[in-house]
């Protein structure tokens, strides 16, 4: 009887499939795995549970399974520079949650990055935080409203004494000031962490700020965003024994039980093209949102941050004002085939959420099918067209994304990157 719906789920894959692959996403938290990433999913990891750790678990019959943990562990505290990891959370923000439940206590004082200023719901009242403390206090920016303004920081940190900092954030274009806050975080014995969800493909290729040397206790984040792998989380960190046995209790039994293994295949996988290719895919993806964000700015778009080269990251934030604002903007780029996200910028307020001035552009997935700079070009004048000039142009996205279809940084097939 219900053999037709299955049909009509099987039906929407193939639409979902073939859709995507002929648009142009540029959704910042999103990427795409390498075909031979993608096809280890689906194995007999999918059906297995693995509680605790390789070698120490609750299951018989995860000889294989610890072997791929071990070796994804192994892998990701070379690439991190770093003596701590799990991989167990699921996701970013349960890798928050984990982190948060253990250094959070009721009525301390934590400083975040405030939701118009990118920060992540999970740091905040409605989010993980929000579960420990009610005194959530918001960094101060600079006029520009992308970074932290770090003496008045300073002065809020004497004022308010908060016991824990979280960096890092969602709509998140330049480094954030870790060392610069590193040493009043010593004397004061300030727990530092930094949600390193959006930047972590950039921070492994080495052309992000390394949290963890400028001072940084910990970096939570999810593994699917720059860094191009299955959607899982992890947390990284070069803690002693003891206060990392406190955060492992969090991600187990913490926060979960098993962890989902049909997508630590595939992360695995993905550990190996970081280390491969990591460094150039890093350096691509940044070259290419500065350009992009250039570009689009010569053209006539409010592109944020032209002062500072628009981005250190893969992202960009543009003010859609005078176009209808943020959710009308992504609706009418979705109906071209663009796909992004509406986005609140620096200093709206709350109330602006469902449309927001801006909207944020992230180029990793891009990239990853191997444009560059030229593409870009061809990309920003995409835009123009669109918004400016009012014409349609579904049809010149799907003729330019026909033309990238392969995944690029991996090892998928021999392209050489240059
Ligand atoms: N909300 C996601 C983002 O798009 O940034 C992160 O969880």
């Amino acid at each position: 009887m219900y053999e037709r719906n299955v049909s009509q789920i099987e039906e929407i894959v193939k639409k979902q499939n073939e859709w995507r692959s002929s648009t142009l996403n540029l959704i910042a938290s999103e990427n795409v795995l390498s075909n031979r990433a993608r096809q280890s999913m689906g194995s007999d990891f999918t059906h297995r549970y693995a509680e605790g750790h390789p070698g120490e678990r609750y299951y018989q019959g995860t000889e294989l399974i610890d072997e791929v943990e071990s070796r994804l562990k192994k892998h990701m505290k070379t690439l991190f520079h770093c003596r701590q990891v799990d991989v167990r959370p699921i996701s970013g923000t349960v890798a928050n949650d984990a982190v948060f439940s253990r250094f959070i206590r009721p009525g301390d004082v934590v400083m975040v990055n405030s939701t118009p200023g990118g920060g992540h719901i999970s740091h905040h009242r409605a989010g993980s935080v929000g579960k420990y403390t009610t005194n959530i206090v918001n960094f101060p920016l600079t006029a520009d409203g992308f970074h932290i303004d770090v003496e008045r920081t300073i002065e809020l940190i004497r004022a308010i004494s908060p016991t824990v900092l979280i960096f890092g954030k969602s709509l998140f274009l330049f480094p954030e000031p870790v060392s610069e806050l590193a040493e009043i975080c010593r004397e004061r014995n300030i727990t530092v962490l930094y949600d390193g969800a959006h930047v972590l493909g950039l921070i492994a290729g080495g052309r992000f700020q390394n949290p963890l040397k400028e001072g940084a206790l910990l970096i939570t984040g999810s593994v699917h965003k720059t860094f191009f792998g299955s959607q899982r989380g992890i947390i990284l960190s070069n803690a002693g024994e003891n206060e990392w046995r406190k955060i492992d209790k969090g991600a187990f039994p913490g926060s979960s039980s098993n962890h989902h293994l049909d997508t630590l295949v595939p992360l695995a996988i993905t550990v190996y093209e970081m280390m491969e290719f990591g460094q150039k895919y890093a350096k691509q993806v940044i070259a290419n949102a500065k350009h992009l964000g250039k570009k689009m700015h010569e053209l006539g778009m409010k592109v944020a941050g032209a002062e500072f080269d628009y981005t250190e990251s893969h992202q960009l934030a543009v003010d859609v004002t005078e176009f209808g604002g943020g959710d009308e903007v992504a609706r009418h780029l979705k109906d071209n085939n663009i796909i992004l996200n509406m986005n609140l910028l620096p200093f709206e307020p709350l109330e602006n959420v469902t449309n927001p001035a801006g909207i944020r552009l992230g180029v990793q997935e891009m990239t990853r099918f191997g444009m560059k700079q030229t593409e870009m070009e061809v990309i920003a004048e995409l835009f123009k067209k669109c918004l400016i000039d009012g014409r349609y142009v579904g049809d010149e996205v799907k003729e330019l994304r026909a033309r990238y279809q392969s995944i690029h940084y991996s090892f998928d097939q021999s392209v050489v990157e240059v």
